[in-house]
């Protein structure tokens, strides 16, 4: 039996999702409140002491980290064809989801939306509720940074480094995906999957900019065409909080002429 530990706006967690969902398997749902705190009751941390979604425990046996997640799930649905059979094809595909995992999550997404949504929620909370946040961070440099995003929000150099490094991971998928149907060709793999959560949180937080209106037509049509899939609802929107998301969307729309400005010096 699998159960899965996760969160419906978490990037990690949808893309776990996807494969979830393109693999066919089924699963039980256990939802973690990443804004109530959750993901730091003990009973959680003793599954993921890093204080993380998501979690997948098959029979008992506990699964973190979602590429490694989505490794288990490939493996163990080899009918699905999640990764491609040929070795050097397969190395490339892991090359697009190490380049996510290393230098896009955490340092974009999460960027983009503290900058938003949790700056704008914290804003109405006490300075005790607020010392009570930062202090359930586990890590000591996420802690600084979020400091610095809730401080300055779109206006700080985190945001405009994070829009930097968006903007560098665009380009090369704009190029990579030049006459394919997805990134490994006409093979829905694991490194689309990856890059998915990447390319959506950019339009839930009003930076659709960068790829609409002719900008990056390769990207913008992948993502139409993943949107279109079947497992696109189970991954993402079955599960995406309509609340959260439309205000994260109107948090962003507030400030969509400062967001473009940056995205107009760093997306030249
Ligand atoms: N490397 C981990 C990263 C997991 C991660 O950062 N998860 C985020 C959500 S996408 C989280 O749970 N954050 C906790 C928080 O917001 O306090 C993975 O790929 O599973």
């Amino acid at each position: 039996m699998l159960t899965l530990y996760h969160n419906g706006l978490s990037t990690c967690s949808q893309k776990v999702r996807m494969a979830l969902a393109e693999a066919g398997l089924e699963y039980q749902s256990e939802v973690v409140d990443l804004i109530g705190g959750g993901q730091h009751d003990p009973e959680y941390v003793k599954l993921n002491p890093k204080h993380v979604v998501p979690t997948l425990v098959v029979d008992g046996t506990v699964i973190r980290e979602s590429t490694i997640i989505n490794e288990y799930i490939a493996g163990s649905s080899p009918g699905a064809d999640l990764v491609p059979r040929d070795p050097l094809a397969a190395s490339k595909m892991r090359m697009w989801v190490k380049r996510i995992d290393d230098d896009i999550h955490g340092k974009t997404s999460g960027v983009f939306t503290h900058s938003l949504w949790t700056r704008n929620i914290m804003g109405g909370r006490s300075a005790e509720e607020k010392e009570a946040y930062f202090a359930g961070i586990p890590d000591a440099a996420e802690r600084d940074l979020r400091r610095s995003i809730l401080a300055d929000g779109v206006g700080s150099a985190v945001y405009a480094n994070a829009v930097e490094r968006i903007v560098g991971l665009f380009n090369e998928l704009e190029l990579a995906l030049g006459g394919k149907t997805w990134l490994m060709g006409d093979q829905f793999t694991l490194a689309d999957m990856s890059v998915m959560p990447y390319v959506l949180r950019t339009s839930d937080a009003a930076m659709d900019k960068m790829w609409r209106d002719g900008r990056r037509p390769n990207l913008a049509a992948w993502f139409d065409r993943i949107r279109e899939r079947a497992s696109y609802g189970p991954a993402v929107t079955d599960w995406a909080p309509d609340e959260l998301i439309s205000m994260l969307r109107s948090f962003g729309e507030k400030e969509r002429d400062a967001i473009e400005k940056v995205i107009d010096a760093k997306d030249t």
